[in-house]
């Protein structure tokens, strides 16, 4: 019998191919891994097999440890606002604000106060995509001296329906058709449309849905609104009424629709990548907060109801009393841990703080708590630390499933007298609510003062400048052109009529369904408004360059000084720059010097920067090449038609002529070796060449 030598353990262990590097192995105690019991382990890369080709065996206890854990690693996502990204950073009040609120976070303007935001899309799955048209969550938890405050806002101001015994029904309309079980992330189907034309009180929301601002270009340029009247409480117990507002340091833009659809493909991340590399770079991201002040009094002469979340108070009306800014300075260390496992409760309020009665924020005090618990499984979420208070929290319920705390001693009841240091009431400083009177029959209703649905859906188009109306007009015609029932469409057509007759005309004109619409009665009177400056992004949207991102798309033999140029306008401006090349590895400059690209041309195409430079190596060197590739056609066609200020160097001529675009100085195609870089600064600074659209995409 000839002698078989079996080796001491597998060959290939601790080798990542044959001839390859052994993995690092723990030199010390403290470097060894271990399994979630602390037992160290000898081999990571192979399971427990009987000889070098199985059978694996079940005795394999680290290798079932190891599998058990990842088979378990998924909790529920959220039924909405699934997918999300967040981030940590501070409060700073401007100034002592004890007139309208005692919330200890409202003082001092010396207290930093730390918190914990998430933004979020509403009805996407937690892989769906940053770019889909959408509102927006803005959810910021503020950790208090006297405990968590979670304002768990979105991006506009107003909602879909009145009464939370709705929200289900909402939900499931513009969630995936529960038969074909698509489309993902979309409202543009028939069961969205069908469910809003049938509740005519979300009119107002579906303009603010089919504008811009549900394709916000960054996080970071986004508004934020509590959406709710809330109440403000102060020392001696006054009470107003307020309006929450966010506003973006940076102004606020948004994507082209066309440019937010081609974004979904070429980085489905684009919003958390950019907060998160705002942060890493130290470009940290701020919001002012804001209120609007009224009392009850003042609410009551409003010619709409404050209590109903399809209203908005216009800024014409109360104007904004900035209250502080929030800095977010941190990227979270752990995702999952952090960003998935925060739990934001509108509930969670601090003394100085209360609720309206809006029967939308009344149904959402019950809701949040409860998902909480079907998420994460047990009401101890909020031991979880991004979940904890900062202030100590002294209570007496107990148990329950992950309890992580060991709590002494004899006593879980209140009152006692068997424990001398247990906690107890403070009837002074302890939340007490505001002491609201109130009498009425039990019924089920709706008040008559929710029931004009079109008054500030038409003040909010009238208040839009050209290319914003035009972007709804192309929303609603995008959606209900999905929308295959076409009663459903006439009937969206006939709510549009009473919104303004030129929305409705314009869209039923673009569906090719002109005269179609239905006949509706409003149940009063529309209200013919003002405008309302204050509601147009685009009018009040700071001429700016900062938190901006130029793109340089380049070749071999490009000329260094350019780069060079643009780095320092990106630099003083408060930009950043980001350069494209053909290959991934390496791009020589005419300088001879090599420079490693950001992004190679297929994975780097121009929907990622908010203005372009063109400047390629001359046709001997790298700017043939370009030529010949469709994507760099594509690059230039795409910042065309999403209306970019392109600015390029002679050597890009041929390759502008080839996508088709002619120079044009005051259209934002500027040839910076002949008219210098003023020119193109200044027009970069307005985002978009708005005068561009009606050449490309008429309406
Ligand atoms: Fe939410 N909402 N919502 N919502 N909502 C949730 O809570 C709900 C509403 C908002 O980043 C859920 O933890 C009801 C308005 C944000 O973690 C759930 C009603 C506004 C987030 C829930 C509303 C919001 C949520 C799902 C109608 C703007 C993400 C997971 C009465 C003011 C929070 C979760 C985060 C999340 C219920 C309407 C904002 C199911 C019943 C209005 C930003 O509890």
């Amino acid at each position: 019998m000839s002698e078989r030598k079996e080796p001491a353990r597998c060959p290939f262990a601790g080798k990542i191919a044959k001839g390859g590097e052994l993995h690092q192995q723990a030199s010390s105690p403290d470097e060894r891994l271990t399994t979630g019991q602390g037992l160290p382990v000898s081999d990571d890369q192979n399971s427990l097999k009987f000889g070098d080709r199985g059978p694996t065996l079940l005795e394999d206890f680290i290798l079932r440890e190891k599998i058990t854990h990842f088979d378990h690693e998924r909790i529920p996502e959220r039924v909405v606002h699934a997918r999300g990204y967040g981030a940590h950073g501070y409060f700073q009040s401007y100034d002592c604000h004890e007139d309208i609120t005692k919330a200890s976070f409202l003082q001092d303007p010396e207290e930093k106060t730390e918190v914990f935001v998430r933004f979020s899309t509403v009805a996407g799955s937690e892989g769906s995509l940053d770019t889909a048209r959408d509102v927006r969550g803005f959810s910021v938890k503020f950790y208090t001296k006297e405990g968590n405050y979670d304002l768990v806002g979105n991006n506009m101001p107003v909602f879909f329906i009145q009464d939370v015994i709705k929200f289900p029904d909402l939900i499931h309309s513009v969630k995936p058709e529960p038969d074909r079980g698509f489309p993902q992330a979309q409202s543009a189907h028939d069961t969205f449309w069908d469910f809003v034309s049938l509740t005519p009180e979300s009119v107002h929301m579906l303009l603010w849905i089919m504008s811009d601002r549900a394709i916000p270009r960054s996080y970071r340029m986004m508004e934020g609104f509590g959406v709710h009247t809330f109440r403000m409480i102060n020392q001696s117990g006054e009470s107003r009424f307020v309006k929450f507002h966010w506003r973006p340091k940076l102004g606020t833009f948004s994507l082209i629709w066309d440019e937010a659809v081609k974004l979904g493909g070429a980085d489905p991340d684009f919003h958390r990548r950019d907060l998160w590399q705002a942060i890493e770079s130290g470009d940290f991201p701020e919001w002012e907060l804001c209120v609007q002040v009224f009392t009850e009094e003042e609410a009551a002469a409003f010619d709409f109801d404050v209590l109903d979340p399809t209203k908005l108070v216009p800024e014409e009306k109360v104007p904004l009393r900035p209250l502080g800014k929030m800095v977010l300075n941190r990227n979270v260390d752990n995702f999952f841990a952090e960003t998935e496992q925060v739990a934001f409760c509108p509930s969670h309020v601090v003394p100085g703080i209360d609720f309206s009665d809006d029967p939308l924020l009344q149904g959402r005090l019950f809701s949040y708590l409860d998902t909480q618990i079907s998420r994460l499984g047990s009401p101890n979420f909020n031991q979880l630390p991004v979940n904890a208070p900062k202030c100590p929290m002294r209570f007496f319920q107990r148990d329950a499933q992950m309890q992580t705390q060991v709590p002494s001693g004899r006593v879980a009841n209140q009152p006692n007298s068997l424990d001398e240091g247990s906690p107890r009431e403070c009837p002074v400083t302890g939340f007490s609510s505001f002491p609201k009177s109130g009498q009425g029959e039990k019924r089920r209703s709706r008040s008559e003062t929710f029931a004009d649905y079109y008054s500030q859906a038409r003040l909010f188009w009238k208040s839009m400048t050209e290319p914003e109306r035009n972007h709804i007009v192309g929303g609603f015609t995008f959606e209900l052109g999905k929308c295959e029932a076409r009663h459903v469409r006439k009937r969206m057509l006939g709510h549009l009529m009473l919104v303004d007759q030129e929305l409705g005309e314009k869209v039923a004109s673009a569906l090719g369904m002109e005269g179609e619409a239905a006949e509706i009665e409003p149940i009063v009177p529309i209200i013919e408004y003002e405008p309302s400056p204050a509601l147009s992004q685009y009018s009040k949207s700071p001429a700016s360059l900062q938190g901006k991102k130029i793109g340089v798309l380049t070749s071999d033999g490009a000329p260094a000084s350019i780069l060079e140029k643009v780095l320092e306008i990106a630099k003083s401006e408060g930009a950043t720059v980001e350069v494209v090349a053909p290959k991934a590895g390496r791009c020589r400059l005419s300088d001879g010097k090599d420079l490693e690209p950001d992004h190679f041309l297929a994975g780097g195409p121009s929907m990622l920067f908010d203005c372009v430079v063109v400047a390629p190596g001359g046709e001997e060197e790298g700017g043939k090449a370009l030529q010949d590739q469709a994507d760099a056609v594509d690059w230039i066609r795409n910042a065309f038609g999403h209306l970019k200020v392109i600015g390029f160097s002679d050597a890009a001529e041929a390759l502008l002529e080839k996508a088709g675009v002619e120079p044009d100085v005051k259209g934002g195609v500027i040839p910076f070796e002949k008219e210098g870089w003023d020119g193109f600064i200044e027009q970069a600074k307005k985002h978009r060449v708005w005068e561009r659209e009606s050449k490309v995409r008429p309406v």
